[in-house]
């Protein structure tokens, strides 16, 4: 999806001009993929602009450094108050916001502890994810020929840089095959998660979601909606999902900060079909709460 610049990102405390935002071609992160990312999303309410759940984000961000020994050199209010101040300077009412902590120039080799760490945020506006047919209509999808990371060999509580790598192949096979958004399988073969967002089915009026041991990123949209739907009276179950479940369920739909709630719509040419009851009442909730209309989550809501 093509960006479309804002004027200032944030780099190490400075907020320099969106066309000089540059790094060194000996970057490390750039050589390794040891670099540690969020995808976090500011919109309009009642009382101004405000980031959605902004803590929680920069608090994974925190963890996902900490498991690929990258020391931070900030705490996590600074990175907050970097990241309102960012969405501030900006003056976008709405916008995605990405903040980066990559290994900088001046070591080379496998070793990250003598790196230099730095850190970024950039914002922009960010329309549907997985386009506006996606979330009106639904998604097809594909189950993946990839299998999600072993927890043993990539962590998968951190959002790392290089681990999308996994993600951006599974993603190609299912858009060169017709489809628009892959699932991926656990190694131990239940559903895990699709390229950048949860999986969520509905079952007999039900909301069933894989646990974090299926190899799935602890989503914060996937926390938060299973919040809204205990609050609309849906029962959720969070446990192991089989292939099967997905090709008989009676709705599905995945979640994340830049997808938000969108549609599955087929499943591997299984139709599940036009978005349901529960999954609209979902993508209502959401929206709602997201713009700062649910007066019970107001403390979700940073406003810049
Ligand atoms: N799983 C994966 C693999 C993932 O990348 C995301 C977010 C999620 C689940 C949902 O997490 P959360 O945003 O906390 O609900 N993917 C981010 C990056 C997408 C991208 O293309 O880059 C996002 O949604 O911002």
């Amino acid at each position: 999806m093509p960006i479309t610049p804002s004027q200032k990102i944030w780099m190490d405390g400075t907020l320099v001009d969106w066309d000089e935002a540059k790094v060194h071609v000996l970057t490390h992160t750039l050589h390794y993929g040891a670099g540690v990312f969020e995808g976090v999303r500011a919109y309009e309410t009642p009382k101004g602009t405000g980031v959605f759940r902004l803590k929680e984000h920069v608090h994974r961000l925190f963890d996902s450094a900490k498991i690929f020994h990258i020391q931070i050199p900030y705490s996590e209010e600074e990175v907050c108050e970097a990241i309102r101040e960012t969405v501030r300077v900006n003056g976008l009412p709405e916008c995605y916001i990405r903040p980066l902590v990559y290994l900088g120039y001046g070591e080379m080799g496998l070793n990250p502890l003598p790196c230099p760490v730095n850190v970024a945020v950039a914002v922009w506006p960010w329309g549907a994810y997985l386009g506006e047919d996606g979330v009106n209509h639904g998604v097809r999808t594909k189950i993946s020929s990839l299998t999600r990371h072993n927890p043993n060999s990539m962590p998968p509580a951190a959002k790392g840089t290089g681990m999308y790598i996994n993600s951006q192949l599974a993603k190609v096979e299912a858009i060169l095959a017709g489809y628009d958004e892959a699932i991926m399988l656990s190694p131990q073969g239940y559903i895990s998660e699709c390229t950048g967002e949860n999986i969520f089915i509905v079952q007999d009026g039900a909301i069933r979601t894989p646990p974090v041991a299926s190899g799935a990123l602890q989503g914060v949209t996937q926390d938060t909606v299973l919040s809204l739907a205990a609050d609309l009276g849906i029962p959720v179950q969070v446990e192991n999902l089989l292939r099967s479940c997905v090709y008989t369920c009676d709705e599905a739909f995945c979640t994340g900060t830049a997808a938000e709630v969108t549609p599955i719509r087929s499943v591997d040419d299984r139709v599940i079909g036009e978005p349901g009851p529960i999954t609209r009442a979902i993508q209502k909730a959401y929206a709602d709460v997201v713009h700062g209309r649910n007066a019970k989550y107001e403390h979700w809501i940073d406003l810049v």
